[in-house]
This record gives C-alpha cells, structure tokens and sequence, in this order.
C-alpha cells in the first residue's frame, strides 16, 4: 500500500493527492507538518532529511520532493495518459511542473502565506501588492500559452497540470484583485469540473 505522509492543506501534499485521485490509486495519507508536527521526529527525517512534506513510501520505495514523487507514480500508473511516452510531450509537462516550482510559486507565496497565514497587523501591504502584482505578471504566460493549447502540455490533461493546478487553486480563491486572463480562467474552470480536483485541491485555504 502506497502511504503519503503530509497534511491536506499543504500545496505540495495535494499535488500528489490529486494525482493518486486520478488514476484511482489505493493511498493511506499519514497527517505531517505543521500543526501536526511529525517532521522533526528522528524516524521522520530518516525517511526526508529535509523535514518536509510530502514523503511517500511506496512498498519501501521512499521518495521525497513532490514533482518528483507525481513523475514516479504516473510513470509507474499512468504511462501513455498521465505520463507521456513521447520524450518531447513528456517534457513539455515537465517543463510546466519546473515552472510552477521556479516561477509561479515564488511569485505568490508572500500574497499566500500573508493573506492566509499572517495575523492582518503582522502584514506588509507592500510586499503583497508585489507579490500580486509579480503573479498577475508570471500568469500572463500561462495566460498566452493556453490561447493555443487545451492544457499545458498539448490538448489532453497529463500531470503537467497537476503543479500549477494546485497553485492555481489558491490565485482564484485569495480575495484579490485579479486581471482578466481569460484562457487561464477557461483552463482553471475545466479542472474544476474534476472530481479528484474538488476532492483534493478545492479546500478551503489554510
Ligand atoms: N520542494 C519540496 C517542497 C516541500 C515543502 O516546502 N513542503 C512544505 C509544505 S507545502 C512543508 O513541508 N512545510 C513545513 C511543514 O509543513 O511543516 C516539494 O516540492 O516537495
């Protein structure tokens, strides 16, 4: 049995939970990090050094880092759907999921993490107007990318999807201010009719 250790409000944690939703595989999810602690025990950092989730054990295969973990189990579940078998359509999905972790992310995490998990007197107005307005920035991309693709990596949803997926989740639902990018907002309605995505990734923020 496939065991996921990270706690279900986590962006990183719910890429991989979404991704075992899709192709209906069997999990047991091991509540870690934050508020649930875990991370820091010695039995922990034996499986990840880093003190981070998720970590998945897959029948004594441990791997860590969630790209690489969504890359393992599609390859290993979901070849020639999730997982393309051609080398170019495989990376184009990386290339997304990279993208998400370099670009996106560090882009919103200061408008996430104050808007959502600082105490209003605690938060800089400047630094998340930059943050917001660097993210507006970033998804123009995505933004003109998707005017000529039905999802990131061609006209089919792989896992290239998965990362910016989740990440998209917590742009639609901050209360801010967002620019009209109607191609993003077309592919964001679509992974919202997903049954594991609402399931997953369309939680509350916490
Ligand atoms: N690059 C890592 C980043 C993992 C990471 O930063 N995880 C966060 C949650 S999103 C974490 O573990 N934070 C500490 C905690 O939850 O205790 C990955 O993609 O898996």
């Amino acid at each position: 049995m496939l065991v996921i250790w990270g706690r279900n409000n986590s962006v990183n944690v719910q890429k991989v939970l979404w991704c075992c939703e899709e192709m209906a595989l069997r999990y047991e999810r091991i509540d870690a990090g934050g508020a649930f602690g875990v991370v820091n025990t010695p039995q922990y950092r034996n499986l990840n050094p880093n003190g981070l989730v998720p970590t998945i054990d897959d029948d004594g295969f441990v791997l860590w880092e969630s790209n690489a973990i969504i890359r393992y189990l599609a390859a290993r579940h979901a070849a020639g759907s999730l997982w393309s078998e051609d080398p170019r359509a495989r990376a184009d999905a990386d290339r997304w999921m990279d993208w998400m972790l370099t670009t996106f992310w560090p882009a919103i995490r200061t408008l996430f993490l104050g808007l959502i998990r600082t105490a209003p007197d605690k938060r800089d107005p400047r630094a998340l107007e930059e943050s917001r307005l660097k993210t507006a920035e970033v998804l123009g991309i995505v933004d003109a990318h998707l005017k000529t693709h039905q999802y990131l990596a061609g006209d089919a949803f792989t896992m290239g999807d998965i990362p910016l997926g989740c990440g998209i989740w917590r742009w639609m639902a901050l209360p801010i201010e967002r620019p009209a990018l109607p191609n993003l907002q077309r592919w964001f309605d679509t992974l919202a009719r997903r049954p594991a995505y609402k399931k997953t990734v369309m939680l509350p923020l916490s």
